[in-house]
C-alpha cells in the first residue's frame, strides 16, 4: 500500500465515498475511469477475469490519481485474499459472506498480527521493504486497509446484526442483484420483498455503527440510496456506459430524424 487510505479516511470520518468497479485487466482503462474523480475503484476478480497481476497493473494506475484501489476477492479464502492484498490493492471486498465467522475469516485474512494472520512478505503492498521495515509497514497496513463485506443473501439478511458487528469490517455492502436472486426474485430488486430484506441490513449497519455500501446503477438510484444511509456507493463501468450510450442513441437518432 503506496499511500493512505483516503477512501477509508473519510468513511470514518463519516462522510460519503462514491466508486466504481472496473473489471477488465486493462490499466489503461482504470486510468482513464480514475481521471473522472472517484474516490475508489473496485477491481473485481469476482465477475471478472483479473488475475493478482492485473490487480497490481491496476492499483497502479489508481495510485497515480490518488484513487483508492478495492479488490473484490473470487473467494474468501486466505490465500486467495492474500495474493490479491499483496498485489497492493488498499482494500478488501469480499462477496457472499453469511454469517459473522464468514466476517471474521475475512478480517483475519486481511490484517498482520495481532488483528489477524495475514502472510506477510515484502511483496508490491509492503513496497517490497525498501522504505521501511516489515513492522512498521504491517502497523500502516493493519490501519488502513478497508475491509468491505458483501451482504447478498437470504443467510447473510439472516445473520446481518451479529455480522456487521465484527471488529475490522468497515463497510457492509449489499449485493442487488445476487440478494433478489437468493430470494426468488430473479432480476428484480425493486420486488418489496428484497427491499424489506435491504431495509433489514441497512437498519442493522446503520445500529452498529458501519458505513453501508451498495451497488446503484444510476445516479437516481444512488441518491435515493444515500438518503437511506448508504455512504459507499458503487456503480460500474456497465451501467454507465449502457446508460450513455442509450441516451446517446437516442438523442442522435431523434435529431436525426432516423427511425429506431
Ligand atoms: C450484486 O448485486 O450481487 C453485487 O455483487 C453488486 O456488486
Ligand atoms: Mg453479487
Amino acid at each position: 500500500m503506496v499511500m493512505k487510505n483516503h477512501t477509508k479516511a473519510r468513511l470514518q470520518a463519516g462522510e460519503t465515498v462514491v466508486g466504481c468497479f472496473v473489471r477488465y485487466p486493462v490499466g489503461t482503462l482504470a486510468e482513464f475511469v480514475a481521471l473522472a474523480g472517484w474516490d475508489f475503484l473496485v477491481l473485481d476478480a469476482e465477475h471478472g477475469s483479473l488475475q493478482p497481476g492485473d490487480v497490481e497493473d491496476l492499483s497502479r494506475a489508481c495510485e497515480l490519481h490518488g484513487v483508492t484501489p478495492i479488490v473484490r476477492v473470487t473467494t474468501n479464502e486466505p490465500s486467495t485474499i492474500l495474493r490479491f492484498l499483496d498485489a497492493g490493492a488498499h482494500g478488501l471486498q469480499v462477496p457472499w459472506v453469511n454469517s459473522a465467522a464468514e466476517a471474521e475469516a475475512a478480517v483475519n485474512s486481511t490484517k498482520y498480527q495481532p488483528q489477524g494472520s495475514r502472510g506477510l512478505a515484502a511483496t508490491r503492498s509492503a513496497r517490497f521493504g525498501v522504505p521501511e521495515s516489515i513492522g512498521a509497514y504491517t502497523r500502516r497496513a493493519n490501519a488502513e486497509t478497508l475491509v468491505v463485506v458483501q451482504v447478498e443473501t437470504a443467510d447473510g439478511v439472516a445473520n446481518v446484526d451479529e455480522l456487521a458487528h465484527v471488529e475490522g469490517v468497515d463497510v457492509v455492502f449489499i449485493g442487488p442483484t445476487d440478494l433478489a436472486h437468493s430470494l426468488g426474485q430473479v432480476g428484480n430488486a425493486s420486488h418489496p420483498e428484497v427491499q424489506t430484506a435491504m431495509d433489514r441490513v441497512a437498519e442493522a449497519v446503520l445500529a452498529a455503527g458501519k458505513a453501508l455500501g451498495i451497488f446503484v446503477s444510476n445516479p437516481t438510484e444512488a441518491t435515493a440510496w444515500k438518503e437511506r444511509g448508504a455512504r459507499y456507493l458503487t456503480t460500474g463501468v456497465e451501467p454507465l456506459l449502457r446508460n450513455s450510450m442509450a441516451n446517446y442513441l437516442r438523442t442522435v437518432r431523434n435529431t436525426g430524424g432516423e427511425t429506431e
